[in-house]
């Protein structure tokens, strides 16, 4: 099927439905919690009910986009029983209730007027719900206790599933998946147009626009990841004319970061390792570092990011965290689309796309874990850069030491910088520059190999 035949198919099912839930993944990010709060702008408009629920909570860097406050983290379902009081004759003052023995009073003390025996109905919470729709999920699992407490809604209600992840797996009644994408956000645009054109009204709306861009720019770490294609840019140039709000989410997102959370970033970056023959390189975060810096499991944001661009030399950047929870997350980002990070996840039961993508172990054993997972992309990377088993992995450890450094820098003033021996490679200008200088010291980036082998 086509997009735009499954963009019809949408949106059919959007206006034959009233009640609509609205599910992002769980723990939510800047593209699943856009995508989900443009569609409920935008059902709102169109006279219908819309719910977004969430397991997780709204990470702290996203909640100023607009409306995250409508985000429940529970649903109303079919098991509960609902004993309903008509009011019409009395005036409600005051409910109570009393659990004894096993039996519950509900005592209610009218304001005026009384109440009889007729005025009391029960019936069971049918599902509230004629439409589901999953954004940015690849997995119903993903979708965490909202899935695991009411797996039954899934195959009573029609599920639409929207997503750009390569490891999605199908599981709505329409799959609206495209994994050029580069983030769901993206998708929605046709839809919303289209919906706009045919119900005649304005839908994409300033605050629609906004939530919509920062999926984009959140998903494409602000036009930097290698997801960032033409369409990204053409879409966010787009949005910007419905009156989206950049510089907003540009502030919030990545020029706000709070001293907590720089001091996480410090510890990780301290921790860097680097596999050099299987051109890994990887970081973890403990609960420790959590406590001891006194930040949050979403403060880690983009430190993946960050440690990408601080990895020349390797193939796959990893970073494991520890969470409170006793589960352990690892991000995945690969430095090319011929390494595909979600063939990577998959190997942990995790998935994504092809060059960034993850995974969770349940285990309380951090550095366990992580001699597991690293060993297994260790027999990837072999297989892939044809490394024989046997070879023994030197493992550099990246924490710069800035007095040997300083020294190892002395020892090679007569270094030349312009001629690499075979196999090495260049030494970065500034390094270059320091020792023509003959200068002992210079700022050292942390993460980034120096090599003065000449
Ligand atoms: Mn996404």
């Amino acid at each position: 099927m086509t997009g735009s035949q499954l963009q019809t198919q949408i949106i059919q099912l959007i206006q034959k439905s009233e009640k609509i839930l609205i599910l992002p993944s769980s723990p939510p990010d800047g593209d699943s919690i856009g995508s989900a709060l443009a569609l409920f702008h935008v059902i709102k408009k169109l006279g219908k009910q819309a719910t977004v629920a969430c397991a997780d909570p709204v990470p702290e860097a996203i909640q100023f986009l607009p409306t995250t406050n409508i985000i429940d983290s529970k649903l109303v379902t079919s098991n509960d029983f609902i004993v309903t009081l008509d009011l019409t004759k009395a005036k409600l003052d005051t409910i109570k209730t009393d659990l004894q023995d096993n039996k519950v009073n509900i005592i209610i003390t009218p304001k005026e007027g009384t109440l009889g025996d007729k005025d009391v109905s029960f019936h069971y919470g049918q599902s509230k719900y004629d439409l589901i729709i999953v954004v940015d999920t690849g997995d119903l699992s993903q979708l965490g206790k909202l899935y695991e407490q009411n797996a039954g809604l899934f195959t009573q209600v029609p599920v639409i599933n929207i997503d750009h992840h390569i490891s999605n797996n199908h599981f709505g009644k329409i799959n609206y998946i495209d994994i050029m994408a580069s983030s769901t956000t993206e998708l929605l645009i046709p839809v919303l147009e289209e919906l706009s054109k045919v119900t005649g009204k304005e839908l994409i709306t300033e605050d629609v626009a906004t939530l919509l861009l920062a999926g984009i720019i959140t998903d494409t770490g602000s036009f930097q990841n290698a997801n960032t294609s033409p369409k990204a840019f053409a879409n966010a140039s787009h949005l910007l004319g419905y009156g989206a709000r950049q510089q907003e989410i540009i502030q919030h997102i990545y020029k706000t970061k709070n001293l907590t959370m720089l001091k996480l970033w410090g510890r990780v970056l301290t921790k860097i390792q680097f596999d050099k023959l299987f051109r890994i390189v990887w970081s973890t975060i403990s609960q420790q570092d959590f406590k001891e810096t006194q930040s949050r499991d979403e403060d880690t944001g983009d430190i993946i990011d960050e440690l990408m661009t601080n990895a020349p030399g390797a193939d796959i950047v990893l970073l494991i965290k520890q969470r409170h929870d006793g589960i352990i997350s690892g991000s995945i980002r690969t430095v090319s689309p011929s390494i595909d990070a979600s063939v990577i996840a998959e190997m942990f039961d995790g998935g994504g796309h092809t060059q960034a993508a993850g995974f969770k172990i349940k285990n309380g054993d951090l550095l366990q874990t992580e001699q597991n997972i690293i060993k297994k992309i260790r027999e990837f990377q072999a297989k892939r850069l044809n490394i024989h088993p046997d070879e023994q992995p030197e493992v550099v450890d990246l924490k710069l030491n800035k007095e040997k450094f300083t020294k190892k820098l002395e020892a090679k003033k007569n270094w030349s910088a312009a001629k690499p021996a075979a196999g090495k490679k260049a030494a970065p200008k500034d390094i270059v520059e320091s020792v023509a200088k003959n200068q002992d010291e210079i700022d050292l980036q942390p993460g980034v190999t120096y090599k003065f082998e000449v």
